[in-house]
């Protein structure tokens, strides 16, 4: 009798010892492996919010494909939004091989039950965001994305591979469009100079929380989900950015920022994080209307997604028909 209960836990144990150990040896975890119930959950809540925000940061820079200015700058901001489509979608199907479901998560999202990145909820008055976005955004979500290639759980570590090939080509777009418009005329120039004001910010807010009010880095360090903090990329990010904002010739609007000898980094200022916290409850500038296209999107996509299904099952049918006809 005592053995029977004993046998389950002192298997669930070796179980743990085994993730710890593979851990430890900075190993991948694959989906086939088991795992603790909470390391499960919270790559299914990073990698959810990171899918949605693929899906609705196609909106602000999708707004101005029918009115970009040329057809060159039309295909290739036709093509960077169908990438971010991709990348959604390689994303739901890393978070499917953790169980979730990807119509359900669709639903959290759209019910505000789920997150999406707090940068996506700016508007775009100017075709300068455009390229402010794919400088900026793309290049902060290098910055972060490029240590999950290396996250302990394989098919999110290998999905962010392809993610981050497609957004260094994104953020060489944006600074070329931006190059571009500052060889151009006076009015293009300060165009350019008020989407980086306006972006800038909002930009560093992308990393999260400081280090100090980060509910979940710790465990995602220790699991090796997450490879670096929230601020020591922020701070990443703004020592890559500052040398591209001198070559392009715009201001970035911090004063309290400057080269600190000492630490071979660039000091600067707090960003706004009760800002953030605003835009991450909801109350962004756009929240509203980001999350009901979402909505509309998928109430319209229906029809699709039923004659996907039925011809699935045909094809399931005829597939099954032939079986039988080779047996
Ligand atoms: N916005 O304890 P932490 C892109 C939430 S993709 C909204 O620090 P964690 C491509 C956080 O989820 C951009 N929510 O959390 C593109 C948590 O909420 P919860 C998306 C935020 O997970 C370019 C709570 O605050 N990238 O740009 C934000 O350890 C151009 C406490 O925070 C990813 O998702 C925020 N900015 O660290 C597309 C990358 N920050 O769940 C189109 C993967 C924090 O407790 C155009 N994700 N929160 O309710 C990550 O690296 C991490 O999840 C962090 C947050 C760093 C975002």
């Amino acid at each position: 009798m005592t053995e029977t209960t004993a046998t389950p836990l002192a298997h669930e144990e070796e179980l743990s010892a085994h993730f710890d150990a593979t851990i430890a040896r900075d190993q991948r975890v694959e989906p086939r492996d088991w795992m603790p119930e909470a390391y499960r959950r919270t790559l299914v809540r990073q990698i959810a919010q990171h899918a949605h925000s693929e899906i609705i940061g196609m909106q602000p820079e999708g707004d101005w494909i029918t009115k970009a200015p040329s057809l060159r700058r039309k295909s290739i901001l036709f093509a960077k939004v169908q990438d971010e489509a991709g990348h959604g979608l390689y994303l739901y199907s890393a978070a499917e091989t953790l169980g979730a479901d990807r119509a359900e998560l669709t639903e959290m999202l759209i019910e505000g039950r789920q997150k999406y990145s707090s940068i996506f909820n700016y508007p775009t008055p100017t075709f300068a965001d455009v390229g402010v976005i794919g400088w900026f955004v793309d290049g902060a979500a290098i910055c972060n994305q490029v240590p999950l290639c290396r996250c302990s759980y394989g098919p999110y570590a290998r999905a962010m591979i392809r993610v981050c090939k497609e957004e260094s080509f994104h953020q060489r777009q944006g600074y070329e469009l931006l190059m571009t418009m500052m060889r151009g005329t006076e009015a293009q120039r300060r165009m350019v100079q008020e989407a980086v004001d306006r972006w800038w910010w909002p930009s560093l807010m992308m990393f999260g929380p400081p280090d100090g009010d980060s509910p979940h880095s710790a465990k995602s360090m220790a699991w090796r989900i997450k490879r670096h903090s929230n601020d020591e990329l922020r701070q990443r990010f703004v020592d890559m950015t500052v040398p591209q904002a001198e070559h392009l010739g715009v201001t970035l609007p911090d004063p309290e920022l400057r080269w600190n000898e000492e630490r071979g980094r660039h000091d600067f200022g707090t960003p706004d994080f009760e800002e953030l916290k605003q835009v991450i409850s909801g109350n962004g500038p756009c929240n509203a209307e980001r999350v009901a296209r979402r909505r509309s999107a998928h109430e319209n996509g229906a029809w699709v997604r039923e004659a996907a299904a039925a011809h699935a099952a045909r094809h399931a049918g005829d597939r099954g028909k032939t079986t039988e006809v080779a047996a």
